[in-house]
């Protein structure tokens, strides 16, 4: 799918030079939504859609990129202070993060191209930041320990780009593991490889409901669960993040926060109990219990953090009674986007066709289903 071939031959007649390339894949979650800004637990995965990232340095300082999916090239005297709300404000923004680490970064072509679906919640924003940061690294012989690069392209996306995102999404693009998933603790950054057995394929489900950590309702509802959190805080100060706070303190103080704090807060600290424990599941080979837990996870997304969609619960109840499900959940930030089925590997093509026709019976809309697994993280190619 990858073919570093036609990156080479693509930049080499648009730039006239030799580009080393580098791939990041996106992701799907498992369980654990909206719990990484709260210094919480996360399991995603790596998946076999990626972006590849094509570098080759210039002699007269401009950058210019040039991206197969928007078939647009951008050139830029100099690195803009800030973004323009673009596609590429995202290397830019790792450029202007890998600057202001002290990396005097010359001028270069990059040459992008991506299968990973846009704005469906499967992180095409974080693999191309992290393609680009291994790219733009290798123009100054520069390495970086995959966390520590998963946090400079988290700040890309912060500072820069002006998305409000966590860690989960650079982290996994930049240390997934083949056939594992990963229990990531937001907080230290550590982390538990959970194998996701043979037997069980990864269904991805879109919605074609288009989704954004930029717009409005993922920094809302940021912004609600950590109000909920500052109450606790105002109480038992040693509650900074939702990470700390627990279901009583919401039955202690939850009377003076706002109905949609409370609720939101409801949702985040009982997914953090759930994302452990599937995790724990999942390492014990109790599919049943992971199952459960993705489920309930789902309709505490959709209930108490209100992050789902019609599209999406109805992705979510169509799949319960096809055979070979393990468990279905809305991934990734919410409101659009894709559904994680974990489904029986022998099961799995017939599941996504009956899937598929359920759906479009239902919304009218024809989704598009990949069976995917787990694949590693951000590497240079060849
Ligand atoms: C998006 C964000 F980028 C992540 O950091 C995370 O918060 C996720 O939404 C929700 O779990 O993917």
């Amino acid at each position: 799918m990858h073919d570093p071939a036609i990156l080479r031959s693509m930049h080499r007649d648009r730039f006239h030079a030799e580009p080393v390339i580098f791939v990041a894949p996106g992701r799907v979650n498992l369980i654990g939504e909206h719990t990484d800004y709260a210094e919480g637990f996360v399991m995603p995965a790596a998946i076999n859609f990626a972006t590849l990232a094509g570098i080759s340095p210039r002699t007269d300082g401009r950058i210019a990129i040039y991206s197969e999916n928007y078939r647009e090239e951008m050139v830029f005297e100099a690195l803009p202070a800030k973004g323009n709300k673009g596609w590429t404000d995202y290397p830019l923004g790792v450029v202007s993060i890998l600057t202001r680490e002290g990396h005097k970064i010359p001028g270069f072509n990059l040459s992008i191209w991506s299968d990973v679906p846009l704005a469906s919640g499967l992180s095409s924003s974080a693999a191309l930041e992290v393609a680009t940061a291994l790219a733009v690294l290798s123009l100054v012989d520069a390495t970086y320990p995959g966390p520590v690069l998963a946090r400079l392209c988290q700040r890309a996306e912060n500072e820069y780009v002006g998305a409000n995102c966590g860690i989960m999404d650079q982290f996994i693009s930049a240390n997934g593991k083949e056939n594992h998933s990963l229990l990531l603790d937001c907080r230290d950054l550590s982390f538990k490889l959970a194998p996701i057995p043979d037997h069980v394929a990864l269904v991805i489900a879109n919605t074609m409901v288009k989704h954004s950590v930029a717009g409005g309702d993922y920094p809302t509802r940021r912004r609600e669960s950590e109000a909920a959190c500052a109450v606790i805080a105002s109480h038992r100060p040693g509650v900074p993040f939702l990470r700390d706070a627990t279901l009583e303190d919401l039955d202690k103080w939850g009377n003076e926060m706002e109905p949609k704090s409370l609720m939101r807060a409801r949702h985040v600290i009982s997914e953090d109990l759930r994302t452990e424990a599937a995790c724990e599941a999942l390492l014990r080979g109790d599919m049943k219990e992971l199952g459960r837990l993705m489920n309930e996870a789902h309709w505490s997304y959709s209930k108490d953090f209100e992050g789902s969609c019609a599209e999406a619960d109805a992705m979510v109840e169509l799949a319960q009674d096809l055979p070979g499900l393990i468990g279905a959940r809305l991934t990734g930030g919410g409101f659009g986007g894709c559904t994680i089925n974990l489904v029986e590997q022998k099961d799995a093509a017939a599941f996504a066709k009956s899937l598929a026709e359920r759906y479009e019976a239902r919304t009218g809309i024809t989704p598009q289903i990949h069976i995917c697994h787990a694949s590693g993280g951000a590497h240079r190619l060849e």
